[in-house]
């Protein structure tokens, strides 16, 4: 497969203006007529030929103005079709047939659960007609659907309904018009025997819009959560951006196939049942606020996607990064903000930074790819996101507003790039941005090296900042970036921020200093006394710091720090600095010693200062780092060190702290009734956190409570957490039992079933991969599901102890399911792959195994997705 270049973007030489379609839906033969309105831009002429995208389509006729035209006058290829010549404007009528019942690819037309669904981001569409799929072409759409009025009584499209009608053979039909033109990935429909529930909301000028959530009829008590969520949604948009709703109808379908969490179709947004549905008594907490999250993504993406969209696929962060940084500020200001900070921060700190230290590293905004479906990535989103954050903290939020203002106003309806994006931002705020746009076209991550020193002679405080970003494939050499470290210095007498002075002008006691150089020396002046610099505060910029911080002066920031997120990074860090002697300790065979300063940490922390403060950040600051991220910090990974040294600590923390912990778990318990509020979620975490240390030393009274737990049924939260402990325990005689019940009362369901799975495959105990395979022939697994995959095979390799188990099998086992999907579902197959293609950060004998399943996987006549993705492992 051939690559497709950034620099070889051409503007479209025919526009549609009008795309005017009917399906007449069948299972193994859906007909799909087209009648495009269609107009020659300027820069082509008469020569120019009409290319249309198209794939897996069997053309029945094609017309031009009303006349056939002979298989002579175009050319039938396996990806689409050209057209040698054409009028100036013309309209052209295709009929193609389909098979829904056969696309187990999930892209295009397809069935799930026995409904039509469609998902046509970034390039499905052509499964569905010959059209331009670019998202630079952008027409109005009017749809006909017609289906069986028993199997399909609902048939929804994008826009408003304009018609309905019955027809023979018990067929009925409803037509759609949407006015707002739009490139053809955000095209949807669905049909099926689906339930709605109902409400409505009246935008800021006074417009009522019908909101709807369409599921299946044993779903409908599951979505109070989603459309509360949405019109919480609706409401920020109209507040912080001025944005507003613009049709009547706002519809959400649940399906249980689907390939990512959500899909924000023009008036017709399409989720993965995971993403939409919540009860108390099947989604815990984190599923509640992850769907309150994807809701506003979604919604948010009207504006920020749809109405202003994107030129070309390289500039798919355009959207995506700009609405990830919407919806991560909308949860902020709807929950806890910082503990919202740390866990996302947490999360891209493991994985962006993995995926940018890895053979598929790749800027912001690439500048090739083979598959862009392998390019919906964490770098295109969070990275994105965290760069869109840079800016508005670089020109502040009142600049950014009026350039997201101008950008929507310049825009609306244009299909842009990045550079337009940014324009409008040095527009409104007069800052050079000529710099920071590296950030779009540099992969890597930056590391700062940071070195301070007090002079008490002069009361000055000297910072030399040093940046470099590590070369990452096809860019050895990188050029420095334009970085915004904000900081404060905390006086290690009084605690407190000191007064910054920097060039003889007062900044505060927090401020923003901007690294431009490879290396600057900031000098504060008039600094009274001797202080900790406290440095990249609420994650100013994504880049690793290096500070050569003593444990004293961790634990002075972790109780000292005003900014929240480096009080947490602190524990972080001190912890992270006792893993690493443990780390070395376990592999030179030595006997582990426990630091009494992180125990001490915790102490405070548990029953000090750190007691009465808010409970969610309290959670997060006695969670210590994964091993996923203890590992991205290892110059060569060691599994089982890792393992070995995290489960010491949580052990040693859990005897010194027996009864502080369990004091936190008592005061924190609630029998009140359950409702996803920040508060309420606080104490659960709080909690919870507290039951898993003494569950690490199987504590008595722990087993007893997490049995109750488990059998007073009072939430998806609290009950899974309790079987999570159970079963990852030593105790099969607990274990077993609770499993079973859970797996039995749940059978029907399956995103609880989905938790199921995940829950037995992610204990640490060596039995697992026996346990995945017996679960692969489980009734409730399928290969065609994505969540399936993702809850058994993905969760398993993730779990980093069994799956590089040294005999090589865990490697293997993803292999073949690797191999298995890349035939039914490639774009899930090239995701699965992901943690094979990281071999170059293990041991030799771990090295060799997992490369050699590469190989294996390399023999197969391979889906351009998957062979993106391996042939760049190997390279
Ligand atoms: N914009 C949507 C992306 C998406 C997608 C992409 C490729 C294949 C399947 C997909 N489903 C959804 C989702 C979003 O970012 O909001
Ligand atoms: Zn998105």
């Amino acid at each position: 497969p051939q690559p497709v270049y950034l620099s070889d973007y051409q503007p479209p030489a025919y526009r549609v203006t009008h795309t005017e379609l009917t399906f007449d839906l069948d299972p193994a033969a859906t007909r799909v007529k087209a009648r495009l309105l269609i107009e020659r831009n300027n820069q082509a002429d008469d020569k120019t030929p009409l290319v249309l995208d198209g794939e897996q389509l069997k053309l029945m006729s094609l017309a031009i103005d009303g006349t056939p035209l002979a298989e002579s006058e175009y050319r039938l290829g396996d990806h689409g079709l050209e057209i040698h010549a054409v009028p100036a404007s013309f309209c052209l009528e295709s009929v193609v047939e389909i098979a829904p019942s056969e696309n187990t690819a999930l892209e295009g037309l397809y069935q799930s659960s026995g409904m039509y669904c469609t998902q046509c981001e970034a390039e499905g569409f052509r499964r569905i007609t010959f059209y331009p799929d670019r998202p630079d072409v952008m027409a109005t759409f009017t749809v006909t659907v017609i289906g069986d009025a028993q199997r399909e009584p609902v048939l929804l499209a994008n826009g408003n309904p304009v018609e309905r009608g019955e027809l023979e053979g018990g067929r009925h039909f409803v037509k759609w018009d949407d006015p707002h033109p739009k490139p053809c990935y955000l095209f949807a429909l669905v049909a099926g025997d689906l339930h709605k529930v109902e409400d409505t909301f009246t935008t800021m000028s006074g417009r009522n819009v019908t909101l709807q959530i369409w599921v299946e009829k044993e779903n409908l008590d599951k979505t109070e959560h989603a459309m509360a969520s949405l019109k919480r949604s609706m409401t920020w948009d109209e507040q912080t951006y001025g944005r507003e709703y613009d049709l009547d109808l706002f519809m959400i379908v649940a399906v249980n196939d689907f390939n990512m969490g959500a899909m924000e179709n023009k008036g017709l947004n399409i989720f993965n049942s995971a993403a939409v549905l919540t009860h108390p008594d099947t989604a815990t907490d984190a599923a509640f606020q992850n769907v309150e999250g994807i809701v506003a993504h979604e919604y948010f993406h009207n504006w920020s996607g749809n109405r202003v969209t994107c030129r070309d696929w390289f500039q798919l962060s355009l959207k995506e990064g700009f609405t990830v940084f919407r919806d991560q500020c909308f949860s902020a200001d709807t929950n806890s903000a910082p503990v919202k900070r740390i866990e996302d921060v947490a999360f891209f700190r493991t994985a962006q930074f993995a995926e940018d230290a890895g053979p598929t590293a790749h800027p912001v905004r690439p500048d090739h790819y083979i598959e862009i479906t392998n390019f919906y990535t964490l770098t295109i989103y969070e990275k994105g996101a965290e760069v869109v954050r840079m800016l508005c903290n670089l020109i502040g939020w009142e600049a950014f507003r009026r350039g997201a203002d101008a950008y929507f106003e310049r825009f609306d309806g244009q299909a842009v790039t990045i550079e337009d994006f940014v324009n409008c931002m040095a527009d409104a705020s007069g800052e050079d941005l000529g710099q920071f746009m590296r950030w779009y076209a540099q992969a890597g991550t930056p590391e700062i090296d940071a070195h301070g020193e007090y002079d008490y002679a002069h009361s000055e405080y000297h910072l030399t900042l040093r940046q470099r970003t590590p070369a990452t494939p096809g860019q050895a050499q990188k050029q420095p970036l334009h970085i915004p470290v904000r900081m404060g210095l905390v006086g290690t007498k009084s605690g407190q921020d000191l007064t910054l002075t920097l060039a003889g002008e007062t900044l505060g006691k927090d401020a923003v200093v901007h690294l431009r150089d490879d290396e600057q020396t900031f000098v504060f002046t008039d600094v009274a006394e001797a202080p900790v610099p406290s440095l990249l505060r609420d994650f100013s910029a994504p880049v690793k710091l290096h500070f050569p911080y003593s444990r004293e002066e961790l634990a002075f920031l972790l109780t000292h720090d005003s900014d929240g997120f480096n009080r947490w990074d602190a524990g972080q860090r001190l912890a992270m600095l006792a893993l690493d002697d443990l780390i070395a300790a376990h592999r030179n065979g030595v006997e582990k010693v426990m630091d009494t300063r992180v125990t001490d940490a915790f102490k405070v922390l548990l029953t000090g200062a750190g007691a009465s403060a808010d409970k969610a950040v309290l959670a997060e600051m006695l969670t210590l780092p994964s091993e996923a991220y203890i590992a991205e910090q290892q110059p060569i990974v060691d599994v089982d060190a890792i393992h070995a040294a995290r489960e010491f600590v949580r052990q040693s923390l859990a005897f010194a702290l027996r009864d502080e912990f369990m004091a936190v778990v008592e005061a924190n318990h609630t029998d009140e009734p359950y409702a996803p509020t920040p508060e309420q979620i606080a104490k659960r975490s709080l909690k919870n956190v507290a039951l898993g240390y003494l569950m690490a030393i199987e504590d008595e009274r722990a087993i007893a409570f997490c049995q109750e737990q488990l059998a007073a049924e009072h939430n998806m939260t609290d009950v899974r957490h309790a079987l999570t402990l159970l079963v990852h325990s030593e105790r099969d005689d607990l274990s077993r039992p609770a499993l079973k019940a859970f797996g039995e009362k749940w059978a029907h369901d399956p995103l609880v079933m989905d938790q199921w799975f995940t829950i037995q495959v992610t204990k640490p105990q060596p039995d697992v991969l026996e346990r995945v395979e017996f679960l692969m022939q489980h009734p409730a697994f399928s290969i065609r599901n994505p969540n399936k995959v993702r809850a058994l095979v993905g969760a398993f390799a993730q779990n980093r102890i069994n799956f590089h188990r040294l005999d090589g099998k865990g490697y293997a086992l993803l292999a073949d399911v690797v191999i298995e999907l890349n035939r039914l579902n490639p774009e899930i197959a090239a995701r699965l792959v992901t943690p094979l293609t990281r071999w170059q950060r293990f041991d030799e004998t771990r090295q060799g195994l997992m490369r050699s399943q590469l190989e294996r996987i390399k023999q197969e006549p391979l889906s351009s997705n998957v062979y993106e993705v391996v042939a760049k492992a190997l390279a």
